[in-house]
């Protein structure tokens, strides 16, 4: 291999370095384990011995150069490359986020509970709240419901494990707290969550309730049954049927199960209404005198009338729902439909 050869080539390819890449390649042909300038020191064995030691300065000269070259080209390739990579990748921190933002929806029970707020507050109502781990006796005791009433079982009620405490069954406990700390008269709705231990194709271990409740002078039978009829006119929009039978609780007396006629077969029977055109929406009565004492209400002076439904059941009936298990398992694809409420 002939030095100046290897001269003339080192500077015809310096020349040729444009990238990191080129570089890399280009120290491999000159400076590599079999590259040119190693080559040329294999030469030396075959120079007159008088020549060898300048021979070897030349080779030597040639090699530093080569390294110099390297390592400038190398700083300049990287500085540029970086630069590169800076204009190139530049940021804007001003720029508008990447817009739209997934935006959830109103949950149909949520949509129903504050319709049925809103017709019950045109009424005079207002709204009370209470806990939903409650106390035994203001579940059970103080609503007339005996101590071996089947509601009470284990089977049909959570009970926790602090003595005397369990959740709500219904919300009435919050009509009697009201009771106990407020003089009539009550106009209220208890709307919310109640437990039971019920779960199958239409029952979920927790639902959502209403009641009302009305405590005053004079208020009677009459008065109750203009309420829910009113009540369930406005909630359905279009003139519905609505008729009373006669029932039984044990917080009532008398009492009453109110029916709308079938507001999908509108009457003719269906599914929905077991074919009876008439589908049950409303539980209702007089306070019972034995309720009204407990929570320490005169039954000389006042009377009151007290009602329930269920939400998931008022829902399922505006919006065409035949499962009552949709409305617990936040399905997207269930919840996207309900986006306009
Ligand atoms: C139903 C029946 C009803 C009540 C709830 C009530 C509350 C108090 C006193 C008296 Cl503090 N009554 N609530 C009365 C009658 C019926 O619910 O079928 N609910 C879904």
């Amino acid at each position: 291999m002939d030095l100046v050869k290897v001269k003339n080539l080192f500077l015809e390819e310096k020349e040729r370095v444009k990238t990191l890449k080129d570089l890399e390649n280009f120290r491999q042909t000159f400076l590599g384990k079999k590259g040119l300038v190693s080559q040329l020191f294999k030469e030396l064995k075959n120079i007159p011995p008088e020549k060898r030691k300048e021979f070897g300065r030349e080779i030597n000269l040639l090699r530093e150069e080569i390294e110099t070259f390297i390592r400038q080209k190398s700083e300049e390739l990287k500085k540029l490359e970086l630069e590169q990579k800076l204009k190139s990748e530049r940021i804007d921190l001003t720029l508008p986020g990447d817009t739209v933002l997934p935006v959830g929806s109103k949950h149909p029970l949520s949509a129903v509970i504050e319709e049925i707020t809103e017709i019950f507050k045109g009424m005079g109502f207002t709204v009370e709240t209470g806990p939903e781990i409650e106390r035994e006796d203001y579940n059970f005791d103080m609503l007339n419901i005996p101590k071996e009433h089947p509601a009470r079982d284990m089977q049909d009620t959570f009970y926790v494990n602090r003595k005397g405490y369990l959740l709500r069954t219904h919300t009435s406990p919050v009509q009697v707290r009201t009771m106990l700390s407020k003089k009539p008269p009550i106009q209220i709705i208890a709307p919310g969550r109640v437990y039971r231990r019920d779960d199958d194709p239409t029952h979920s271990p927790m639902f959502f309730q209403v009641e009302g409740l009305v405590v005053n002078e004079k208020v009677n039978f009459a008065n109750m049954l203009w309420v829910l009829r009113e009540f369930l006119q406005k909630f359905f929009e279009t003139p519905v049927p609505v008729r009373f039978r006669p029932s039984y609780f044990p917080f009532t007396e008398p009492s009453t199960e109110v029916d709308i006629g079938c507001v999908i077969c509108e009457g003719r029977g269906c599914r929905v209404c077991k074919g009876t055109g008439w589908l049950e929406v409303l539980g209702a009565g007089m306070v019972h005198p034995n309720v009204l004492e407990a929570c320490g209400i005169d039954t000389e002076k006042y009377r009151g009338f007290a009602f329930g439904l269920g939400v998931d059941r008022f829902a399922m009936l505006k919006y065409g729902i035949d499962n009552i298990k949709l409305f617990y398992e936040n399905d997207v694809r269930f919840l996207k439909q309900f986006a306009s409420l």
